[in-house]
């Protein structure tokens, strides 16, 4: 029987990617280029490297290493004094209500996600003293469709793989997840999330009755 949660933050808990949108926007122009939320779509759970390596790709530009790390610093703080801004009715709508209840339950749960900025994060919408155990950008080494992330988190919790559930919003995090052994649901278009388990258009649409079912089988 399932009997730990793994959550990603951006996409699951909260909308940051509206911020790395804005902060990725704001760097491609002042370089001279355009940036669109198709782009951003794919940003989606990919590391703050391999981000801007992505969007250098798309300009056919290169930067110095110096520059380079210049740039991400700046994306970074840009993104941040948004991050700054966000309260606790930034967690995206039936998050809550799923928390509790494992809460309520003891069920330990942990975060999984590719973000150095995820404990700033967590304590800016007043999460972060609810989870077992929180694994993030600065953790691992080796980023999603490695399930390097996930399986830390497993083992923080003392929990097998395949005893836990992962709730993802990106095709990398839910592959993570399958690659671990672990259950995936999608969060986001069952389309483009199709490799998951399950999938819900977004977290407000799981009953507590599935949650139970899954702590069941
Ligand atoms: P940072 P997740 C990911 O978070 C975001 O989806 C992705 O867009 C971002 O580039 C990445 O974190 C790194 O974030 O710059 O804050 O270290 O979905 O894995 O929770
Ligand atoms: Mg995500």
């Amino acid at each position: 029987a399932h009997k730990a949660f793994i959550f990603d933050l951006d996409g699951v808990i909260v909308d940051t990617a509206k911020f790395h949108f804005l902060a990725w926007k704001k760097l491609a122009n002042d370089l001279g280029f355009d940036f669109t939320e198709a782009q951003n779509e794919q940003l989606k759970g990919v590391s703050r490297v391999e981000s801007l390596k992505k969007i250098l790709n798309w300009c056919n530009m290169e930067l110095t290493e110096e520059e380079f790390n210049r740039q991400m610093a700046l994306k970074n703080e840009n993104y941040l004094s948004y991050v700054d801004e966000m309260e606790d009715d930034e967690i995206l709508p039936g998050v809550s209500k799923v928390l509790d209840h494992l809460l309520e339950k003891n069920i330990p749960f942990a975060l999984g996600s590719a973000s150095k900025n995820a404990r700033t994060i967590l304590k800016k919408v007043d999460l972060y003293d609810k989870f077992d155990a929180i694994v993030d950008g600065t953790d691992v080494g080796k980023a999603k469709p490695d399930p390097e992330v996930f399986l830390i988190a497993a083992e923080k919790l003392n929990v097998e793989a395949k005893d836990c559930v992962v709730f993802e919003d990106s095709v990398a995090g839910v592959q993570a997840a399958n690659i671990g052994g672990m259950t995936s649901i999608g969060i986001g278009d069952k389309n483009v999330l199709h490799e998951a388990d399950h999938v819900f258009q977004d977290f407000s649409e799981i009953e507590i009755e599935f949650i139970e079912e899954l702590l069941r089988k």
